[in-house]
């Protein structure tokens, strides 16, 4: 990205100061940052003692043959011992560790630390029986209901490294992650519950595990939860249900320690071309960001806060704020089944209620949502117990940013804006809620500890007020070790661009604002070109948010004779707005070039009724970009509804 790239987000100049109260009580003050530069090693040292080491490790970091890393050298540990038991023997056995809501109203359960202690005791004691020794590969293929977390831990406890495929991932997609880390076992469920009805899970595991078998990958045992009741084929060789595998075994089960560097689980992107990656995390390193950032951006004070993290533990996100790190820091959270509008839209919002919920992490494509809903909804509930609000998954733009804070948090929230990805296991930038004083749309800067920069293409530092590309130029401890069973791709996609430097790079452009914070405008590969000018689509999309009547925008550069690339916008209005009134369109071209300049303006303005998006809420540019140049809709597989294309498709061709 060059100079030239307009600067329309880095006009934002609202400023939110901490609140006093947790300015006064914060976890980690302003004082951090100088003692991590001054000692970085040091610094992460210290946040290792977090954990409960069996032995403590010689060495913090290993880096003499980057970019491969080992973090805490020669430490030994158990993740499932320090996310459970550790907490049980200090005397809180008693605390509610998940307040799990199922979809169905009335279907709920509180675990607390006692009770799960004794399910991932008994569950690791079933895997072990099934045949499943340190090392081997689990898969874990189920919906949001207590037994997934009871699932991932009894695999760390085992040492047997899980992946968690997303409950909505076809049987294909499911078999290709089957064969790339050769599971032994899968677990799954019946079903689960998806906007009020029952949706079958089993047969998408009988399928892939078939497909597998025909590519010489042999799935043993199949484990089943049963959640719906409904009626599943079964393999008697295979097949074993949960309630009589884990149902019968002993709730004593001796944690072993692991070796710091041991395979804790290998979570697939969902990457647009290409075979997926297996991303690969280990124990200590990990355990250590993932509990260290959760402890830190959250300011979570375990003995009075309920924290909720809204994100499926197939995306990272539940793996390093749903399970790991609330779980390794004591929490007490909620864990919820369904959608945010089953059975009616404030779902979400009653809980927040129910439960007195005083920490809320969601993605900004659900807050775009719910603005497109009204306030009305979420008016109707008292969310007084909220304290602190975060994002994750996509740039914020500042009017969803403004719109959470101002209607979700009452305007007394804190918003903490957290830019991670599956591959640096933990935030790395970030404010922190009682020190920064937040700007709308800015995920501001790296937290303690945690090295980041922007830079040109020669890999040099840009100036502020300029954009370029967001590197991490020091190794971290929760960073992924590897692509399973590809050194090669690990090194390519990740250390190639700026390997002279020895940065980290993955692909996202950012900005320097005047004052050096960050504002990561998303993947490069969504920056356009027109006429020569670099364009980014968050810019464009944030300038079309801010128009009262836009509830959501996606942009694309579609190929244009004259321009190179044009400009065309995707748009979804809120609902208060009906069909937008006749000049719909050249109200919102009209007010793009008033925002940003008149070489922004969109070509193309679509009015449609949703937009394509991954289960992580991330929108498909790629099939956007297909339907702006006319071409045949590309692979919809990893869509979270894959009829929207076609809605998209007809609203256009009817020339709505
Ligand atoms: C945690 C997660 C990673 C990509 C990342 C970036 C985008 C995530 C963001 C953000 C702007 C934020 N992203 N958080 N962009 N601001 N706060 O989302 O992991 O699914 O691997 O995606 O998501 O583009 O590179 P993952």
């Amino acid at each position: 990205m060059s100079d030239e790239t307009l600067s329309n987000l880095l006009k934002e100049d609202r400023r939110f100061e901490p609140p006093a109260e947790i300015a006064d009580n914060a976890n980690l003050k302003a004082e951090a940052y100088d003692r991590a530069k001054q000692d970085r090693e040091a610094f992460w040292a210290e946040q290792a003692e977090r954990l409960d080491w069996s032995q403590k490790w010689d060495r913090v970091l290993d880096w003499d043959d980057p970019p491969f890393a080992k973090w805490y050298v020669g430490g030994t540990l158990n993740a499932a011992y320090n996310c459970v038991d550790r907490h049980v023997e200090a005397g809180r056995g008693d605390k509610v560790a998940l307040h799990w809501v199922g979809e169905p109203v009335a279907d709920k359960r509180d675990i607390t630390y006692a009770q799960l202690k004794d399910e991932v005791s008994q569950a690791a004691n079933a895997l072990v029986s099934l045949g499943v020794q340190t090392g081997d590969r689990v898969a874990i293929y189920l919906p949001m209901i207590p037994e997934a977390v009871v699932a991932m831990l009894a695999c760390a406890r085992i040492g047997a490294p899980h992946t968690v495929v997303f409950g909505g991932f076809s049987a294909d997609a499911l078999a290709s992650r089957l064969e790339d880390c050769q599971a032994k076992v899968v677990i799954t469920s019946d079903g689960g519950y998806r906007r009020g009805a029952p949706s079958a899970l089993k047969p998408a595991v009988d399928e892939a595990r078939a497909k597998a078998a025909g590519q010489g990958h042999t799935v043993e045992k199949v484990l089943v939860v049963r959640r719906t009741g409904q009626d599943v084929a079964w393999d008697d060789d295979v097949d074993v249900w949960w309630h009589d595998a884990v149902g019968a075994a002993s709730t004593d089960h001796t944690p072993e320690a692991f070796d710091s560097e041991h395979p804790l689980y290998v979570m697939y992107t969902s990457g647009t071309t290409g075979k997926p990656k297996g991303i690969l995390h280990t124990t200590g390193g990990y355990l250590t960001g993932a509990s260290y950032t959760h402890w830190a951006v959250f300011d979570l004070k375990p003995e009075t806060d309920v924290y909720w993290c809204s994100a499926d533990i197939g995306w990272v996100t539940g793996h390093s704020y749903m399970v790991y790190g609330p779980l390794a820091n004591g929490a007490t959270q909620v864990m919820y089944e369904g959608t945010p509008d089953s059975p009616e839209r404030g779902r979400w919002w009653q809980i927040i209620q129910d439960y007195g919920v005083t920490i809320f992490y969601t993605a900004p494509t659900a807050i775009r949502s719910f603005m497109k809903q009204g306030r009305e909804i979420p008016d109707r509930f008292d969310m007084s117990s909220l304290r602190i609000l975060g994002s994750v998954g996509e740039p914020i733009n500042p009017e969803a940013y403004v719109w959470y804070r101002h209607v979700i948090g009452g305007d007394r929230t804190p918003v903490v804006d957290t830019w991670w990805q599956t591959e640096t296991g933990s935030i790395m930038i970030s404010p922190l809620p009682g020190v920064t004083a937040g700007k709308p749309g800015s995920a501001m800067t790296p937290i303690p500890g945690v090295s980041a920069e922007v830079v040109n293409e020669a890999g040099e530092p840009v100036p502020n007020g300029s954009g370029g590309y967001l590197v991490l130029t020091e190794p971290w401890p929760s960073m992924l070790r590897t692509i399973w069973g590809d050194d090669e791709r690990f090194k390519d996609t990740y250390w190639s661009r700026f390997a002279k430097e020895g940065f980290y790079f993955a692909g996202d452009g950012a900005k320097k604002d005047d004052d050096g914070d960050i504002w990561v405008l998303g993947r490069v590969d969504d920056v356009m070109n027109v006429s020569g000018h670099r364009l980014s689509t968050t810019e464009i999309e944030s300038a079309l948010v801010s128009h009262p009547k836009v509830a959501e925008a996606a942009v694309v550069g579609a190929k244009d004779e004259d321009t190179g690339q044009a400009v065309c916008a995707f748009v979804i209005l809120r609902e208060e707005a009906g069909d937008g009134g006749d000049d719909i369109v050249a109200e919102l071209r009209k007010h793009v070039r008033k925002e940003i300049g008149p070489i922004a303006t969109p070509r193309q303005i679509m009015i449609v009724p949703e937009l394509p998006k991954t289960r992580s809420g991330k929108i498909m540019r790629r099939l956007l970009r297909d339907v702006a140049e006319h071409r045949e809709v590309g692979d919809v597989t990893t869509l979270a509804d894959s009829s929207v294309m076609d809605l998209i498709s007809q609203g256009i061709d009817s020339g709505k």
